[in-house]
């Protein structure tokens, strides 16, 4: 195993939250380094951030092995190595259909939930004169109708069937920021009912937004 992990990290980012979650259920430790998405008009968008991921997004993490600093990006990418740097517990089902199950729900949240409502987007929501809040309220509205179908047909105790996986760990962090966006989470009774009993899980408590360092 590699030497301690640094992790770039905003306490309200949900795609470090997702990192956070995978973190403590592996129970890998960790160093909290902020990146305040907010400040200054960002501290993503500076230089001294660029040199550590050209894309200026957070999570980014910080491996040393054999010597060598690496440091990889994209909370999908980071989650896979994540898994192989610590296998168990494992959030990738073994079963091929859950598991492509599993990789559909997080790809559903990763590609065509998140990045619509990410903040430089919302910016630009505002530039052009619309209401950035009504915008992200709208869209995760309209995309968790089609993922609690979804989850009708996958789900279980969790988002596919009885055990934790990496689409647990993308829906806790959405499901955040669905209520940041004052969605009724009423409409969707599978979702709340897989992110409340998610949200008691002491690894997924770990990784709230409010538990951070950087907690405002
Ligand atoms: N697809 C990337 C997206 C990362 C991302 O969108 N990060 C957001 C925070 S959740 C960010 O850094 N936003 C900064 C900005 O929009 O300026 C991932 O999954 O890691």
């Amino acid at each position: 195993m590699a030497q301690k992990l640094g992790l770039y990290s905003y306490w309200r980012s949900s795609c470090s939250y997702r990192v956070r979650i995978a973190l403590a259920l592996k129970e890998i430790p960790y160093e909290y380094l902020t990146v305040n998405l907010i400040k200054d008009g960002g501290e993503q968008k500076k230089p001294d951030f660029l040199k550590v991921n050209p894309l200026g997004f957070i999570p980014a993490l910080v491996v040393n092995k054999d010597n060598q600093k690496y440091t990889l990006f994209e909370s999908m990418a980071i989650i896979d190595y994540l898994e192989s740097y610590k296998p168990e517990p494992s959030i990738y089902p073994k079963d091929p259909i859950d598991r492509a199950n599993a990789i559909a729900i997080t790809e559903a949240i990763n590609s065509g939930i998140q990045p619509l409502q990410n903040l430089f987007v919302l910016a630009e929501i505002e530039k052009l004169g619309g209401s950035k809040a009504e915008w992200a309220h709208r869209l995760i509205d309209n995309k968790f109708k089609s993922l609690e179908s979804i989850l009708a047909t996958t789900s279980g105790k969790y988002c596919v069937k009885d055990t934790i996986s990496i689409a647990d760990v993308f829906l806790v962090p959405q499901v955040y920021n669905a209520r940041r966006f004052n969605v009724d989470m009423n409409q969707f009774p599978i979702i709340n009912r897989i992110s409340q009993l998610l949200e008691e899980h002491e690894a997924f408590k770990a990784a709230h937004p409010s538990a951070q360092p950087d907690a405002q």
